[in-house]
């Protein structure tokens, strides 16, 4: 969580802080969308002022404050602790549906059904629940995909792609993305864009799918596969791989993903996969409040929506090769990636 890489210790609201940023790492895993973002604004109002919060009634006159923040914060200040906290660490479900939603691929739904059906540890999933291949990976490198990556290794992993992409076709670029773009010390995965110049998309897929994934696997980096778009028809255009990857020499298995994005999508797909997600909500919302459309492939104009905001049809491409140019035309300024945590 970027949240907590960024605050200095002599940051005088430096403990409180910390504590609810552990109460929005619980809401995070919860995938509680709204209560993290709610929390991740507070801490960011938080984290900029000069003095010590100490009241209440001092933390709701800040903005993205409101009146259950304010009174945490306090007592926060008081006891050194947060009682709502305390419960979620206690609270017997939350604590298996937390388990159960740190497995790849398992969102909330399925969670809940495994908790629904009884089961109760990752060794009840593997001994009853029907499960797919890439959740029973998710559940045998669990403590593996759990474990944060330091950026130096992350840079390795981004390397070995390179130099293999060397091999096959120089031209290929591999840009490393998500938060290790925002400036993180360490990341949950490795996510890579990858691209080459003057390539359409059905060339990337087959040199990437074709040529690179197994390359990888045949010198025992790549060591699963998770989610894959690829498909042998060539009308397909997905552009994912999602697996798992490993340094020589080392056991710990990482969590890669890899885009495939054409040259005249790259600034869209720059802004799409360096995030935050929130960062990216925030600008599609903005796209869509002037009459235009954000996807990780472009910014599109004259999108008629109807009455609850959905969209009739797809607009104009406006620009999706230029990062720059996309924040332009949208009229934010510019922020460098380190600055796009919300
Ligand atoms: N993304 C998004 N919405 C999602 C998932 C991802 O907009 N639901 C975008 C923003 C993310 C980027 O893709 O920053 C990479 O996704 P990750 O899940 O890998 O997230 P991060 O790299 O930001 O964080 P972490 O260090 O946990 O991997
Ligand atoms: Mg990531
Ligand atoms: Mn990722």
């Amino acid at each position: 969580n970027p949240n907590s890489t960024n605050t200095p210790p002599e940051n005088p609201n430096a403990r409180t802080i910390q504590v609810l940023d552990n109460l929005c790492k619980y809401y995070d895993q919860m995938q509680d969308q709204w209560r993290t973002l709610a929390y991740r604004k507070g801490i960011t109002t938080l984290r900029k002022q000069p003095i010590k919060i100490t009241t209440a009634k001092q933390a709701a006159a800040l903005p993205f404050i409101g009146a259950r923040l304010a009174a945490k914060i306090e007592e926060i200040v008081l006891t050194d602790r947060l009682r709502k906290l305390d419960c979620t660490r206690t609270n017997p479900t939350d604590q298996v549906l937390r388990l159960f939603l740190g497995v790849y691929g398992a969102g909330l739904a399925q969670a809940n059904k495994w908790v629904q059906a009884g089961h109760r540890t990752l060794a009840d999933l593997v001994a009853s629940a029907k499960l797919t291949e890439s959740q029973e990976i998710g559940i045998e490198h669990y403590d593996d995909f759990a474990t944060r990556i330091p950026r130096a290794e992350v840079e390795q992993h981004g390397a070995i792609v390179r130099n293999a992409l060397r091999k096959i076709d120089p031209a290929f670029q591999a840009t490393i993305m998500g938060s290790y773009r925002r400036g993180a010390l360490n990341s949950g995965d490795i996510d890579l864009i990858i691209t080459a110049p003057n390539t359409p998309l059905s060339a990337l897929r087959s040199t990437i799918f074709h040529t690179l994934v197994p390359a990888l696997f045949a010198s025992n980096f790549l060591c699963a596969t998770l989610a894959s778009s690829w498909s042998k028809s060539d009308t397909d255009t997905g552009t994912k791989w999602h697996g798992a990857s490993r340094l020589p020499n080392s056991h710990v298995w990482r969590r890669l993903d890899l885009l495939l994005v054409p040259e005249s999508e790259m600034g869209a797909a720059l802004i799409y996969f360096t995030g935050n997600d929130i960062f990216n909500r925030s600008m599609r919302l903005l796209a869509s409040k002037k009459g235009m459309r954000l996807n990780q492939r472009g910014l599109y104009r004259d999108v008629i929506r109807g009455r609850n905001r959905e969209r009739i049809n797809e607009g104009v491409l406006v620009e999706g090769r230029d990062e720059k140019k996309i924040f332009e035309v949208l009229g934010v300024p510019w922020r460098e990636p380190e600055e796009r945590i919300c």
